[in-house]
Parts: structure tokens; C-alpha cells; sequence
């Protein structure tokens, strides 16, 4: 590089979108946008693969707002293959693959499993597959908790013959029968009276609620999940496939990097992975986009540095300025048609339009979701005011063994070698962010504001926006003028914190 110091690395702070002439208002935008290759999302916004973000409970909070969450690592194959299963069964046209249980099981074990998977009954079969009832919260209801640890399925149950329907019925017939029988779950059955799927009339009315869903070919909610590249990361890959996760993520702190560049070339090369999309990062430079977009990645992530309670930048003193490397890592992805995602440093909703001008499709969310109700974690009280955890997943608490399981975040960083604890190298910190409330009205906001972006900007679709939205950069005073200022602020707004 001739000049290192004439090339200048700027962040959403650094820079402003520039009004233009406007025929659009801010309702008629629309803010659907690339996902992957192959996917389309209604909202340009995925939550963190992070432990005190990304569960099961965000990733369908999330695919119902129609962005998409990525479940984190740092949890056994199991337990991470478990928490994707909980997203596909959530909400779906037809459930292919129901939780079942059989006539000697007992209610407190029925109860445990419609606690586990959030149902309200379970469809009871034979050891041959076949529909002999079902039973559900209404005959549950007078088993008292002593009574349930010895109370058989078969004695409460409401048993066979059902009102069942046949594989492949249409919307309508089931709609019928929901209204004729005043039933609210209709099994699927073969002719010989097996059992192959269950369609709920909750189900029905999610559709209705969250019309933007981001869902699968099937009508199931979709969902991505966290691998690394190391030790038993093909085995997870497998694991997450089997539970019908939808896309992988190969979620390191440093995307071009031999290791990462394999697994994804052989995730991508493998006609069992075929149907699954794979994210490869993170990179925050042209030629390291480029490396990922050469391996087949389905899409880029970018970001180095920029995450709220991310040190690498302070600590091996590497990283780009988020707006810089969106840039940059665009000038690669874009000429190969590959969406990229800007991941980590977004405080406000302004933030997401000046990502997506830059060169981003969607953004990843960590801070922003972490103080929602649907996190991982319980409220925290401080001097009367409510906050959630969060923490990096470089942070030494993420990096460190908890209990019996591995830290998975430990090969994110590179450093799955290390042999003790205290050798341990930290690239974030652990903290608290102000609680939030319910993720619907945190989205509700950021994508209201997207849609003011648009509309200053004159941009019906985000297509649109990308084209048109020109920057302006701002000096620290610019900056100071951006915020509320000389004033005191007495009343809390719901999308702007200092
Ligand atoms: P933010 O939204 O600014 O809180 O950033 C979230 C992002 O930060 C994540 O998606 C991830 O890329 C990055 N991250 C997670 N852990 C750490 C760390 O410990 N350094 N960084």
C-alpha cells in the first residue's frame, strides 16, 4: 500500500444520508431485502448467534417479524440441534413431524414435553405409528400434580375414533373442519389409521398476526444456526441439518482464514448440505470477502471490531471501521451477486439504512435485542431500573467452561488449543443493556425507522435505496448536532437512549 494512511476507515457516526427529492412515504416502503443467494426476508434483520442473544424463543420472535435469528454455539450439538427442532415445530401450515406420546406415558411426562416444545397437547400413538387419541390441556385440567406422576395417558385421553384428515388436505377443508367440529388440532392420517402430521388452529392464527414471516416451503418458521470449523463442527453441521435448520452460519471473528474457507467450500460441495445456505464470516476487507464469496459462501457476513462489547480492536489493535469494511467487502460480494450482512456496531435505527447504502443487504443485532424479553436470561434490578445481560462471546465468561459443557466460543476466536483457563485471551466484555420489552415492538421500531430513511431518501424498496442513498460525512461537531442536545431530557423515547 503506498499511501497507509491516506485510506480512511469510517463508521455510522462518521457519516450522514443525504435527503433527496421524495414521491414516497414512509408506509409505502417496502423493506424486504436479500438474505442469502436463495432467500428473501421482509425485514433486512437477524439476531446475533450470541448466548445472551439468540435462543430458540428470538429465533421465532424473529422469523415472525419477518427477519431471522441465528442460534449460538456455545451449547452441546444436542442442545443446539434441540433449540433449532423448537423453531421448525413452532408455527407451521403442517407439523410433518409432531411431538407424539403413548398411552403408558404418564401426565407429568406430557406435561414436561408441552412445556418443552410450548404446545398445548400431544397427539398419542402405538408403537406402530398408529393414531389411538389425543390428549390436551382440557384433559389434563382436574389431574392434580400428585396424581399426574401415576395417571396413564390412556385413562384421560380423549381416544380414538378422532376427527382426523388426510395427508395433503387443502387450507380450506381444514379450515371446515376446525369450524364444524369445534376442534382445535386436526391430525393427519394414512389409511391405515398412522399418524403423519398435525395442523392447529393456533397455527392458523400466527399466519394471520404475522404476515411478514420469514417460513419455509413448508410454512415452518425459518431458522439459522451457528458452526465453527473445528474439532466436531462437521458433526454439528449434520446435527442442525437433521433438525431442518435452514441456513449455517460460520461464525468466527476472522473469516479468511484456511479453516473457515473449508468447511464452507465443503458444506457448499457436500449434496447433503444442498438445501442449506451458508453464511461464511467475518471479514472486513475487499479481498477477504472475496476469499469467502470464492469458497461459495451464500452470503458475507462483515465486521471486525465494531460490537458493542467487542476489545479486538483495542486488544490486537486489527479492524475496520463498520461502514469502511461494508464497503469495501460489497465491492467483492455484489460483483459475484452474493448478499453481504453488516454484523455488530448499529445503536440506532439511523444506523441500518446507512449500512444498507454502504453496501449491506441485511444487519445483525446484538445490543439492540439483547434487553428483549425473548433473550436468553433473567431481568436484572438496579436502583429500581430493569436490565438483561450481554456479553461478548469473546468475553471471558463466553470463553470459559461453564459447568460440564465446552466453551464452543473458544475456536471463534482461535483459540481452541488453549489449555487452561487463565491462558485464555479476551477480545469483549460482559455487561447489562436496559430491558426492552417484547422483540415485536424493538423491530417495530427499527423498521419504522428504515422506513422514514426510505422515505427522506426517496426509496420505495431497499433495491431502490442502495441505488439512490448518497453520503455526506459528518465532523464530531455534525455529530453533536445529530443528537438532542442543550436540553435535559424528562421523557423516555421508545426508539432513542443517550
Ligand atoms: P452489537 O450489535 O454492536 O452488540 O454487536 C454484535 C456483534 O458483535 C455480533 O454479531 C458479533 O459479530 C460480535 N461479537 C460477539 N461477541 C464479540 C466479542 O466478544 N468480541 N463480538
Amino acid at each position: 500500500q503506498p499511501d497507509p494512511f491516506g485510506f480512511i476507515g469510517l463508521t455510522y457516526d462518521d457519516v450522514m444520508l443525504l435527503p433527496a427529492h421524495t414521491d414516497v412515504i414512509p408506509s409505502e416502503a417496502d423493506t424486504a431485502s436479500r438474505l442469502t443467494r436463495r432467500i428473501r426476508v421482509h425485514a433486512p434483520l437477524l439476531s446475533a448467534a450470541m448466548d445472551t442473544v439468540t435462543e430458540s424463543r428470538m429465533a421465532i420472535a424473529m422469523a415472525r417479524q419477518g427477519g431471522l435469528g441465528v442460534v449460538h454455539r456455545n451449547l452441546s450439538i444436542d442442545d443446539q440441534a434441540l433449540q433449532v427442532d423448537k423453531v421448525k415445530r413452532s408455527e407451521s401450515g403442517m407439523i410433518t413431524n409432531p411431538v407424539t406420546t403413548t398411552p403408558d406415558a404418564t401426565v407429568a411426562e406430557v406435561d414436561a414435553l408441552c412445556g418443552q416444545f410450548r404446545v398445548s397437547g400431544l397427539p398419542v400413538v402405538e408403537g406402530d405409528g398408529r393414531l389411538v387419541g389425543i390428549i390436551t390441556n382440557r384433559d389434563m385440567r382436574f389431574v392434580s400434580r400428585f396424581e399426574a406422576a401415576t395417571t396413564r395417558v390412556r385413562d384421560v385421553m380423549t381416544p380414538a375414533p378422532l376427527i382426523t384428515g388426510p395427508v395433503g388436505i387443502s387450507q380450506e377443508d381444514v379450515l371446515a373442519l376446525f369450524a364444524q367440529h369445534k376442534i382445535e388440532k386436526l391430525p393427519l392420517v394414512d389409511d391405515e389409521g398412522r399418524l403423519h402430521g398435525l395442523i392447529t388452529v393456533k397455527d392458523f392464527d400466527k399466519s394471520e398476526q404475522y404476515p411478514n414471516a420469514t417460513k419455509d416451503e413448508e410454512g415452518r418458521l425459518r431458522v439459522a444456526a451457528a458452526i465453527g470449523f473445528f474439532g466436531d463442527a462437521w458433526d454439528r453441521a449434520g446435527a442442525l441439518r437433521d433438525a431442518g435448520v435452514d441456513v449455517i452460519v460460520v461464525d468466527t471473528a476472522n473469516g479468511d482464514s484456511r479453516g473457515v474457507l473449508e468447511i464452507i467450500a465443503r458444506l457448499k460441495g457436500d449434496p447433503a448440505f444442498a438445501h442449506i445456505d451458508v453464511i461464511g464470516g467475518n471479514v472486513a476487507t475487499r479481498s477477504g470477502a472475496q476469499a469467502l464469496v470464492d469458497a461459495g459462501a451464500d452470503a458475507v457476513k462483515v465486521g471486525v471490531g465494531p460490537g458493542s462489547i467487542c476489545t479486538t480492536r483495542v486488544v490486537a489493535g486489527v479492524g475496520v471501521p463498520q461502514v469502511t469494511a461494508v464497503y469495501e467487502a460489497a465491492l467483492a460480494a455484489r460483483a459475484a451477486g452474493v448478499p453481504v450482512i453488516a454484523d455488530g456496531g448499529l445503536q440506532y435505527s439511523g444506523d441500518i439504512a446507512k449500512a444498507l447504502v454502504a453496501g449491506a443487504d441485511t444487519v445483525m443485532l446484538g445490543s439492540l435485542l439483547a434487553g428483549t424479553d425473548e433473550s436468553p436470561g433473567d431481568l436484572i434490578f438496579v436502583n429500581g431500573k430493569q436490565f438483561k445481560s450481554y456479553r461478548g462471546m469473546g468475553s471471558l465468561g463466553a470463553l470459559q467452561t461453564r459447568g460440564t459443557k465446552t466453551s464452543y466460543s473458544r475456536d471463534r476466536y482461535f483459540q481452541a488449543d488453549v489449555p487452561s483457563d487463565e491462558q485464555l485471551i479476551a477480545e469483549g466484555i460482559e455487561g447489562q443493556v436496559p430491558y426492552r420489552g417484547p422483540v415485536g415492538s424493538v423491530v417495530y421500531q427499527l423498521l419504522g425507522g428504515l422506513r422514514q430513511s426510505m422515505f427522506y431518501t426517496g426509496a420505495r424498496t431497499i433495491d431502490e435505496l442502495k441505488q439512490r442513498g448518497t453520503f455526506v460525512r459528518i465532523t464530531a461537531a455534525g455529530l453533536k448536532e445529530s443528537h438532542p442536545h442543550d436540553i435535559q431530557m424528562v421523557v423516555e423515547a421508545p426508539n432513542y437512549r443517550r
